[in-house]
């Protein structure tokens, strides 16, 4: 089979990029390990920056976020007992969206079957060839049938744990990772938000969030330690906890119910450079990893596939090589800053297992600045709503 641009990787910035690709005439297949059923079960992202929202806009597949996603003009920020809000809209002129990750696959899905975008699922064993040369193909297996793409390029867009990354040369590659010694335990449940916008808490129990994807759809997560596995929290001890992590006002409110998902994710900050070699392009987690804290992975996935759609363009629009030469240089530009940003909120809001009295007095310092200043507040919201593309 031939195509222009084999995609790896059926997650959102796969099948963005796909569709993006596809409004422009320019053909593409993905191919993707897991079935369609498991991609959407995993429960992930849920803030969307207006950046994101536009080019769903530009993709074709923005009605139902539109008319289903919830737009907050600021957030909650509390410390034990006390609570503050920056003001997005204010600060900056826009909103973000809430609207879960696993609606935009969705979305995003229905748009690639309606047109017959050609996806597969559960291919094996991926391997990327000559990618440093002019012609490059893709073999891979499904159902134990050995098979062959060649195309023009290659985008890796498979996730921190894909081939795409390991495709490229070690000493080719330069990776920057830092781990957090602790996890986010996130539930899922069917019960009404315990508030109207999100709270990020920090308190001497650890970090909490209160998040939310619709008016009766929940989304908590509190700090765990790495050792913690999901069969160690019953609900209603992750309730207590909860509880004592958010502040009393707050935790008053709290209607809890069953969870309809649990897990545990480790935290992890993590980019690999470039984002290039020859006619592979990585996108997303594939590239790069940030702690959750702010929200930033999805978006800062889809600036990666905003970078890589227009150089894609202009190689097929305009004969013009200029667009793809320049991708990782910008994309990187971007993506330092979303790390830094992640860096930054997760650092502020956690607790740390050898956090000295000092590093706490420091954390409260920054916090007391952060809801008096108005400066602070400005830069915060600049980065939540996300920087400019
Ligand atoms: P994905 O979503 O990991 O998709 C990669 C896809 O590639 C497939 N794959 C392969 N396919 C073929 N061959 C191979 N060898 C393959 N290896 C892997 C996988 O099955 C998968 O379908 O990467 P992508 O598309 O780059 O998207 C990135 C986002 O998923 C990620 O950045 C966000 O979920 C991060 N994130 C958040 N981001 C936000 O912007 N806002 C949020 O509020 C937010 N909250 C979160 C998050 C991530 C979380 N976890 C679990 C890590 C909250 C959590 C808890
Ligand atoms: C979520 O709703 O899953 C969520 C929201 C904000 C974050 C991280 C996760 O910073």
């Amino acid at each position: 089979m031939r195509t222009q641009v084999a995609i790896i990787g059926g997650g959102p910035s796969g099948l963005l990029l796909a569709q993006l690709l596809f409004a422009r005439g320019i053909e593409s297949v993905v191919l993707e390990r897991k079935t369609k059923e498991y991609v959407l079960g995993r429960i992930r992202a849920g803030v969307l920056e207006q950046g994101f929202v536009s080019l769903m806009e530009e993709a074709g597949c923005a009605d139902r976020l539109h008319a289903e996603g919830i737009p907050h003009n600021g957030t909650l920020i509390s410390y034990g007992e006390e609570i503050f809000r920056v003001d997005f809209t204010r600060h900056t002129g826009s909103p973000v969206m809430v609207y879960g990750q696993t609606e935009v696959t969705r979305d995003l899905y229905q748009a690639r079957e309606e047109v017959g975008g050609h996806i597969e699922f559960t291919v094996e064993n991926v391997v990327i060839h000559g990618a440093d040369g002019d012609a490059p193909h893709v073999t891979y297996t499904v159902d134990g049938v050995a098979r062959r793409i060649d195309c023009d390029f290659v985008v890796g867009c498979d996730g921190f744990h894909g081939v795409s990354r390991q495709t490229i040369p070690a000493d080719v590659r330069k990776e920057y990772e830092k781990l957090y010694p602790f996890g986010w335990l996130g539930i899922l449940s069917e019960t009404p938000p315990v508030n109207r916008e999100l709270i990020y808490a920090n308190s001497p129990r650890g970090f909490a969030l209160c998040s939310m994807r619709n008016e009766n759809l929940s989304r908590y997560y509190i700090q765990c330690s790495l050792d913690d596995t999901p069969e160690d929290w019953s609900d209603e001890a992750f309730w207590d906890e909860l509880k004592c992590r958010i502040p009393a006002e707050v935790a008053a409110k709290l209607v809890t119910g069953p969870s309809i998902e649990k897990s545990i994710a480790p935290l992890r900050s993590f980019v690999t450079e470039p984002m290039r070699w020859g006619r592979l392009f990585l996108c997303g987690d594939a590239a790069h990893i940030v702690p959750p804290t702010g929200a930033k992975g999805l978006n800062t996935a889809a600036s990666d596939v905003h970078y890589l759609y227009n150089g894609l363009r202009d190689f097929y629009e305009n004969d013009s090589t200029a667009g793809i030469d320049s991708y990782s240089e910008k994309a990187l530009a971007r993506v330092w800053k979303a790390e830094r940003f992640s860096w930054w909120f997760s650092s502020l809001m956690h607790t740390y297992p050898d956090q000295s009295g000092f590093d706490l007095k420091m954390q409260q310092a920054e916090i007391d600045f952060l809801r008096t200043n108005t400066a602070a507040q400005q830069a915060m919201a600049e980065n939540y709503v996300g920087l400019p593309y």
